[in-house]
């Protein structure tokens, strides 16, 4: 490997601008050498009106071949607009990452003809713009460009985990996966939050949260994971997500991922926690046998699958996961309070979230990814966009709810009216219970806070290619959520997106169709065909049909400030899940009971507060009856152990203290762990049992009181004796 210190190298007459990344970059691999680690070399710039030279610069980074390596090129849009590029090279010569930096507010880069370049010497590979602050002064241009370079490098450097090198993963699809990789984890810190590392391969039925069996390694799913482990008190579970971080690490073949005696010693750990919180089954038994061969031969894929078999068994429900999304969504709901808002709905992958962004300015171009059509975001300028990503595959993308203000004069349109965009799940339990119960209460929380709602039901093509069946799902979830539907149908608009260009005029006629032919089961769905009726008057002129790379978003952005709404939302609106997600949170909740009395009987009270706590704010969320009822019936049994243990523990002392007989020390033993255990529930019974339950001043004062019984029995024996005298 070559030395770091030379691989800055000159390679080219330079300008300032690469003079002045050199020296900074200097100065910061003094500072922090660990986290320049890699070659970086500096490019000579690029000038936008020499035609050549940008195809030219992007050949010879790829020439600079030795390991993995960065590449920056200056490139001058202008005399007084530069902006910066970055390419991540893998050991392999594949690019790993591609992107610009354009912190100029009034920028006139032409956007396009960069990428188009790009994509002649990197075909399939997509360069991505890294969302800086925008503002125009030209010497803070080049310093902003300078230090968001260096920044990107650092970060990359330094979060390890985003240098897979995929030795573990199969790859189906060859270099598709290196695009795929390219286009969902490089670039904008902004689009990559939430992608995927590596996704793990689907063994049973896919799910959305890190818990469930599909499921993808992002940086965020680890950070999560770490978070949650470390929160809690020792338990299997905590001992199972400790692990699945370890093993996710090592699929990923993170350098910084621990040896394997760390993780066979956690796993040996489980193994014991296991059997004290009487949790294992025969295929809990049988899954252990598994991992512990898989570990042993170091195939973590399959230990990690199995690993989060058993966190099912003992979680049906990922709590953490859950208050994460409720916690999110309560943010949305805090920022759109008394707002006036539309709320996109659709099925998984209909096109709600590329809709929103098309809407709000995003410029977006058509790719490939895993050989899936899709609309890559290559420019994304309105800040509140960051947490709403766009994914061609079929598990859903979007988690949580999430609003974006859109302000007109943003997107073209002179005037100073703004509009706050609502993105939504798909409304499946695809995602996973977590998602779905999160979303319930979100829709709830979210819109019930609201001035009013206009919904705008996203379609597309392939959901009128089943007949159909997809917005008839949307409508079982919708007439739950809005039981009176009828009366709210005037405010429903509609979105048809991936329609080809041939079958646009066709929709009316479509739908039509399928009208004039539905079943007599179909006919008698009342919020179904009231749905569908309507969808044929709104399309009766034209169909609002969306073409997000040409279209401009203005004129829907008009329809819709337009278009009536719902009033009071808070009493159209009420809260819905499916069944399968409301029996997972029943079937949790009595998990939650089981844990608690068997830690009380253990006098764990660490895990019986930790347990507890979650019980209370799930009751809080959901005021349920049932959640009450356990956690109130939790309480009685954890109050009445303690009374139990102290009515013991003072009986015998009793005992001993009226005989007079001696004490060993056994018995004093005996004495002080009954009293430990009720100094260990303090916590347990200052915040959830009250203070009227027995704690362990109770035994002092008792051992107090029974002592001075016996001072005072001795000393009216001793004035009877003087009295005899
Ligand atoms: N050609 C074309 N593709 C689209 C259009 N809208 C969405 N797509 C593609 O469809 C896929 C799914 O789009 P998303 O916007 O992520 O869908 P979503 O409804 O938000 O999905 P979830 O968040 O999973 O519920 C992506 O690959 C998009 O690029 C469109 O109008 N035309
Ligand atoms: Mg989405």
């Amino acid at each position: 490997m070559s030395n770091p210190a030379e691989t800055v190298n000159w390679l080219y007459q330079h300008e300032n601008i690469e003079n002045d990344i050199l020296n900074k970059l200097k100065e910061l691999r003094q500072q922090y050498p660990e986290h320049f680690r890699k070659p970086i070399h500096v490019l000579a710039t690029v000038h936008d009106n020499m035609d050549a030279e940008w195809k030219q610069r992007l050949q010879q980074a790829k020439e600079q071949r030795n390991g993995e390596y960065f590449i920056i090129i200056p490139y001058k849009v202008s005399n007084i607009h530069w902006i910066g590029v970055l390419i991540k090279f893998k050991a392999d010569g594949q690019v790993e990452r591609a992107e610009f930096i354009d912190p100029f507010g009034t920028s006139n880069l032409d956007v396009n003809k960069l990428q188009k370049q790009f994509a002649d010497v990197y075909p399939g590979i997509i360069l991505q713009a890294r969302n800086v602050q925008k503002q125009d002064n030209r010497k803070k241009n080049a310093e902003l460009i300078i230090g968001n370079l260096l920044k990107a490098i650092e970060e990359y450097q330094l979060t390890n985990i985003n240098d897979s090198q995929d030795k573990t993963i199969e790859n189906p699809e060859g270099n598709n996966e290196n695009n795929q990789y390219l286009v969902q984890t490089s670039s904008m810190k902004l689009q990559n939050q939430s992608k995927s590392l590596i996704e793990i391969p689907q063994v049973e039925q896919q799910s959305g949260s890190w818990s469930d069996e599909k499921s993808v390694i992002t940086e965020e799913s680890l950070r999560n994971m770490q978070k949650d482990f470390r929160s809690m008190p020792s338990c299997s579970e905590k001992s199972i997500i400790c692990l699945l971080y370890y093993l996710s690490l090592k699929l990923i073949s993170n350098p910084i991922a621990l040896d394997n005696n760390i993780v066979q010693k956690e796993f040996e750990y489980l193994k014991e926690r296991l059997k004290i919180e009487e949790l294992e089954s025969k295929e809990i038994r049988n899954l252990l046998e598994e991992i512990s061969i898989n570990i042993k031969y170091e195939n973590w894929k399959h230990s990690l699958i199995s690993m989060k078999k058993i966190f099912k068994k003992i979680s049906p429900l990922n709590i953490h996961e859950l208050f994460r999304l409720i916690k999110k969504v309560n943010n949305t709901a805090h920022t759109i309070k008394n707002k006036d808002i539309i709320f996109f709905l659709g099925g998984t992958g209909s096109g709600k979230s590329t809709t929103i962004h098309f809407l709000a300015g995003s410029k977006m171009i058509e790719n490939k990814v895993t050989g899936l059509n899709h609309l890559s975001l290559v420019e994304i300028n309105n800040p509140d966009l960051k947490h709403i990503t766009t994914s061609p595959f079929a598990r859903s993308e979007t988690r949580y709810i999430t609003s974006v203000k859109v302000n007109f004069d943003d997107v073209g349109r002179f005037t100073r009216e703004s509009i706050i965009l609502c993105d939504s799940p798909g409304f499946e339990d695809t995602s996973g219970p977590e998602v779905d119960i999160a979303n319930g209460l979100g829709i709830v929380n979210v819109i019930k806070g609201c001035k009013s709602v206009k919904p705008v039901v996203i379609i597309s093509y392939k959901s009128i290619g089943d007949r159909l069946q997809g917005l008839k799902d949307l409508m079982y979830v919708l007439s739950a959520l809005i039981p009176g539907i009828q009366d709210q149908i005037e405010a429903f608009s509609y979105i048809f997106t991936k329609f080809p260009e041939k079958e646009r005029d066709t929709i009316h006629a479509l739908i039509n169709d399928i009208n004039e032919n539905l079943k007599e089961e179909e006919k008698s769905d009342r919020s179904f065909t009231i749905l569908l009726k309507d969808i044929l008057k709104k399309t009766r002129k034209c169909a609002r049909v969306l073409d997000p790379i040409n279209d401009k978003p203005g004129k829907i952005l008009d329809e819709l400030a337009k278009s009536p709404a719902i009033h009071h939302p808070e009493e159209v609106f009420q809260f819905s899940i499916t069944k399968k997600s409301k029996a997972i949170l029943r079937e949790q909740i009595t998990k939650h009971q089981l844990n608690i009395r068997s830690a009380t009987e253990r006098s764990d009270y660490d895990f019986v507060k930790y347990r507890l706590d979650q019980l209370k704010h799930l009751n809080d969320l959901f005021s349920q009856d049932y959640i009450e009822q356990i956690y109130n019936d939790c309480l009685r049994y954890i109050s009445r152990h303690l009374f139990e243990e102290y009515e013991k523990g003072i009986l015998a002392m009793k005992r001993y203290l009226m005989n007079q007989t001696s004490l060993n020390d056994e018995d004093i033993r005996q004495y002080q762990a009954c009293m430990d255990h009720a100094k260990l529930a303090k916590e347990v019974r200052e915040n959830h049992l009250g203070m009227e339950v027995v704690d362990s001043t109770a035994f002092i004062e008792n051992l107090n009181q029974q002592l001075n019984m016996i001072l005072k029995d001795l000393r009216e024996k001793d004035i009877a004796d003087m009295s005899i005298k």
